[in-house]
């Protein structure tokens, strides 16, 4: 898998947004996925429409948006369709299969409705999954699979990694991939989505924990880099996405013609 190019990746796998997402990434030269952690839709639409040319993916946290509205969502998609990125909610699903099939379609977000990509976690093991595979219409959906934490201190142990692999494979057809903060497996299928990137910063105070972006690509196998402050709180975010999306690009190429 470290070795493959994107492009070569694409035939390994069996999702549909793992494909695109591929073409994209390949296309737009970029693994940078940003986390847009901010709580006003303005703002998220500006940030949007700044880092777009720069990103494969926009991933965001739907429920800290303080002045949540559906009309935000029209233009999110607009902007996303124009710069060629993917929408993608981090909702971390955990709970009964039948809750998260609520969850993932019901409610004031209606998820299932505006993001092809979605987390989840592995701990309620199938439920989950099944849940966001039966949901209706929706061939062009998936999911990345929580394998590890950057979280200082989190419960998750080399048992759970383990069964969570095994979890992931037996859902080719919707598992885009996983989140982790080491290289879990030689399944080139698989994406890895690696949260905890920044330049210059180690930590934040309440248990994050960073690594650099060629750390996390030559070291650590990440495949997309997921960067939130380290763009979000820059005065110039379209300047900070580009610096990230070139130093990640160049140590992907470094990564596949070591
Ligand atoms: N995230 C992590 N670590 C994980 C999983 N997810 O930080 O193990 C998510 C956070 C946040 C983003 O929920 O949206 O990635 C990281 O943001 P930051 O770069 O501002 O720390």
């Amino acid at each position: 898998r470290l070795k493959l190019s994107f492009e070569k990746r694409i035939p390994f796998t069996k999702n549909l947004v793992a494909t695109e997402l591929l073409k994209i990434m390949s296309s737009k030269q970029t693994t940078l996925c940003v986390a847009a952690d901010l709580t006003n839709s303005t703002d998220i639409l500006n940030l949007a429409e700044q880092v777009g040319p720069h990103i494969c993916a926009l991933k965001t946290h739907i429920d800290i948006v303080d002045d949540f509205h559906e009309n935000l969502l029209k233009p999110l998609k607009e902007i996303a369709d124009r710069h060629n990125f993917i929408l993608f909610e981090d909702r971390k699903f955990a709970d009964i299969g039948k809750t998260v099939e609520l969850q993932y379609s019901k409610g004031v977000y209606k998820i299932s409705s505006w993001a092809k990509l979605v987390t989840a976690h592995s701990l309620c093991g199938k439920g989950v999954l099944d849940a966001i595979k039966g949901a209706e219409g929706l061939e062009n959906r998936g999911v990345f699979l929580l394998a590890e934490l950057s979280a200082a201190g989190n419960l998750i142990d080399e048992a759970y990694v383990k069964k969570t692999l095994k979890l992931a494979e037996e859902y080719p057809e919707l598992i885009v991939g996983l989140v982790s903060q080491n290289p879990l497996t030689n399944n080139p299928g698989l994406l890895q989505l690696t949260p905890g990137v920044q330049i210059d910063t180690k930590s934040d105070n309440l248990g994050q924990q960073y690594n650099s972006p060629e750390i996390i690509v030559l070291e650590k196998g990440a495949d997309i880099a997921v960067v939130g402050r380290g763009i979000t709180q820059s005065n110039q975010p379209a300047v900070a996405a580009l610096n990230y999306k070139n130093i990640l690009w160049q140590a992907y190429l470094n990564r596949i013609k070591q």
